[in-house]
């Protein structure tokens, strides 16, 4: 890592406190209004994508995990996934969240947790940026019953959402900031933009995964930045290569799935 990077890392780890205590906060007085707890996380970055935080400041609510972009993410890692959640007692669910059918099935799950409940449940979604909140609530919304009305105090702004038979949806998502823990969170929250744009430096995130992908996926023939910028047209008169825009454009490609599905986080490695 380049010290230019080092010290991107830094600032972007130290930017961070204040707007999680804030983040934090704000989902915590939300908390008090909600029995559900929905949380977005991009199944590709199960570890990363979360924030332990959040354990603590959602307590003992039901929760309920739903890994997005299972469109994207390797089908055989998502299920290790599944499976190792489940096995810490927390439900989770695959989906591909700009899917109707996918998303009816966050609100079964949801409907489920609720049952085991007095009266209608309230549900929110939280997760970090990207992460598929706004896809979701969406998703659920299109659906959705007649608007409930608004109650007092707290709760002026928020709009609910009646899912029958017994869940009420918070229209607005609670915005977790991700915990970036080491180098490797970082490129791969960046990869899964996650992170501000500002924040990290594109093609050093892209050239992490390269290297990355020749590990774990050897079989898998993804261009590299230099062939990417080449076929793309991102080099300059005197034929140098833009780095720094071919490296954007990468980070969309890698999203929009043109370079297959993989998951950048594994069940029960540490990294
Ligand atoms: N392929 C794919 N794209 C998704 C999925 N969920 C969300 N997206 C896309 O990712 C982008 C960000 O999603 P959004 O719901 O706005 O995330 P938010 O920032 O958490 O609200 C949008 O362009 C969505 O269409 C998914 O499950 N699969
Ligand atoms: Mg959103």
């Amino acid at each position: 890592m380049s010290a230019r990077a080092e010290a991107e890392l830094q600032h972007l780890i130290q930017w961070y406190p204040g707007h999680m205590a804030r983040a934090m906060r704000k989902i915590g007085e939300y908390l008090s209004l909600i029995d559900i707890v929905v949380e977005a996380v991009d199944a590709r970055v199960p570890r990363s994508g979360r924030n332990p935080a959040l354990d603590r400041t959602i307590g003992k609510r039901a929760r309920l995990l739903v890994l997005t972009r299972s469109d994207l993410a390797d089908p055989h890692a998502t299920k290790a996934w599944i499976a190792h959640f489940a096995a810490g007692g927390l439900e989770t669910i695959a989906v591909d969240a700009r899917s109707q059918q996918s998303v009816g099935r966050v609100r079964t799950a949801a409907a489920r947790l609720a049952a085991g409940r007095k009266g209608v449940s309230r549900a929110m979604v939280v997760g970090i940026p990207n992460s598929g909140k706004s896809s979701i609530i969406n998703g659920l919304l299109r659906r959705a019953a007649a608007r409930t009305e608004d109650r007092a105090g707290v709760t002026r702004q928020l709009q609910w959402f009646r899912l029958p038979p017994n869940v009420e949806l918070m229209d607005t998502p609670g915005i977790l900031v991700p915990k970036i823990a080491d180098k490797a969170a970082q490129w791969k929250l960046a990869l899964c933009a996650a992170v501000p744009r500002e924040r990290y430096e594109p093609e050093e995130v892209v050239r992490a995964f390269e290297r990355w992908l020749r590990e774990r996926y050897p079989n898998r023939s993804v261009p590299g930045i230099d062939e990417f910028a080449a076929a793309r047209g991102f080099v300059r008169r005197g034929g140098e290569i833009d780095y720094h825009n071919a490296a954007q454009s990468y980070i969309r490609a890698a999203n929009a799935g043109e370079f297959g599905r993989f998951t950048l986080e594994f069940a029960g490695e540490r990294s």
